[in-house]
């Protein structure tokens, strides 16, 4: 769904790929929706919604347990969404694609599998952009291990303070963990680097995916990624669909994480044995539509052209940024060297709930609270901050009527 002008890069229509998202044609309080909340969940395109109903429809069964028609069926289409994910990210062998609920859970795997081994004395590097997801299961392990956390600051841009990353690498770290780009500001961190760094210690790095994927593609191979995790409802894909990627040489080391069906080779009274990867990691029947569903989102990205995706949105971000930092009144939260789809910004003397609820009878949907980040508002001396998170099937439009929407608040609040 791309076609090519004189210049060489891609060219989404945008248009026809809107008319794929029946979520988008929708009125909000009587005006046409304006949907700026992705950093929060995508829309779904019908591909998606046609694969998830499909599955129910046809061939909806349990995995990997029958040798019935229908079970035969969910598996293969279970299993043929995990060779697209691993082609999607270039890893290596299917048995380095765990399936879990979203990047939460499987940060938590890491961290409670991985970190089984942690001991008092060790140290994870975590950064101060980070998701609650990914600081929460950090502290949990620390509790429990006596290990302690270390955390690479930021700098008023919202970048993260490399230098003082350098010093905070020593003997005793085990384990980095960062977020690829940060969803309450938009910065894409310099992850090769934080991993070459981290690698020429021997020290695994986790790179927490979320906000990048639905951005651009990504490599974990080329980036040398001991662990990425990231969700496919902020994908396009369904709720309830996530992905661990770990290198199979540590995946082998961990130990199961949650003990149930599938994840075993025998089980008597005396001795459990384990399945082999990726099982040995899901136990229990998974999320089997939002995974066919996830399988779809995949396809459907695909087929619209990653560069064409990644090249309207890095013009439309940066014409939100310049639109709403043009605004009186209003002050960027963030100016990240590289950002990707989020411009958090704060109103002069209006909360951002009242902001959001504004917008809201606008059409508008933005996030506004702190994002699942409080130590980032913590340190831009703010209490929340209003989002606006894009997608590929946004326009300039948007971008306007949200510039519009923001001056429609302050009109509200000059009374
Ligand atoms: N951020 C947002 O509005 P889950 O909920 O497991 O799919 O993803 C957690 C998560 C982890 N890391 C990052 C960088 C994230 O952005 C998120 C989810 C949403 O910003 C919901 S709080």
């Amino acid at each position: 769904m791309t076609h090519t002008t004189t210049s060489s890069a891609p060219v989404l229509d945008v248009a026809k790929v809107r008319a794929d998202f029946p979520a988008l044609a929708q009125e909000v309080h009587g005006k046409p929706l304006v949907y700026l909340d992705n950093a929060a969940t995508s829309q779904k395109p019908r591909a998606v919604i046609d694969a998830v109903s499909d599955f129910y429809k046809h061939d909806n069964a349990n995995v990997h347990r029958g040798v019935h028609t229908l079970s035969v069926h969910a598996t293969e289409l279970y299993e043929g969404a995990r060779e697209k994910v691993r082609a999607l990210i270039n890893a290596a062998e299917l048995s380095e694609i765990i399936f879990v609920r979203g990047t939460t859970e499987g940060i938590n795997l890491v961290a409670s599998s991985f970190g089984a081994r942690f001991k008092p004395g060790d140290e994870i590097i975590i950064s101060a952009l980070e998701h609650h997801s990914n600081i929460v299961p950090w502290q949990l392990l620390c509790e429990r291990s006596g290990a302690k956390l270390r955390v690479i600051p930021i700098d008023y841009s919202g970048d993260i303070v490399m230098d003082e990353y350098r010093q905070l690498l020593n003997e005793r770290t085990k384990l980095v963990a960062i977020a690829h780009v940060s969803n309450s500001l938009g910065t894409v961190n310099p992850v090769e680097e934080v991993i070459q760094l981290a690698h020429e210690r021997g020290i695994p790095v986790l790179i927490d995916g979320a906000q990048a994927l639905p951005h651009f593609k990504v490599d974990v191979r080329a980036l040398g990624a001991d662990f990425y995790v990231f969700s496919g409802h902020k994908m396009f894909g369904p709720t309830g669909s996530g992905i661990l990627y770990g290198r199979r040489e540590l995946l082998e080391t961990l130990p199961p994480y949650q003990g149930g069906g599938d994840m075993i080779a025998s089980v008597s009274f005396a001795k459990t044995t384990f399945n082999v990867l990726p099982h040995r990691l899901e136990a229990g029947t998974p999320d089997i539509a939002a995974v066919v569903g996830l399988g779809a989102a995949i396809d459907y990205l695909n087929g619209l052209g990653w560069d064409a995706v990644a090249a309207h949105e890095r013009e439309l971000v940066s014409y939100a940024v310049e639109r709403i930092a043009g605004i009186r009144g209003v002050t960027l939260i963030g100016t990240p060297a590289h950002r990707a789809g989020v411009v958090s910004f704060t109103i002069d003397g209006i909360h951002p709930h009242d902001a959001g609820m504004i917008l809201d009878h606008e059409g508008i949907a933005i996030r506004a609270g702190h994002h699942c980040t409080q130590p980032v508002m913590d340190f831009f001396g703010v209490p929340a901050t209003n989002r606006a998170s894009f997608a590929f099937y946004n326009t300039r439009d948007d971008v306007d009527k949200l510039a519009a929407g923001i001056q429609k608040v302050q009109d509200v609040f000059k009374g």
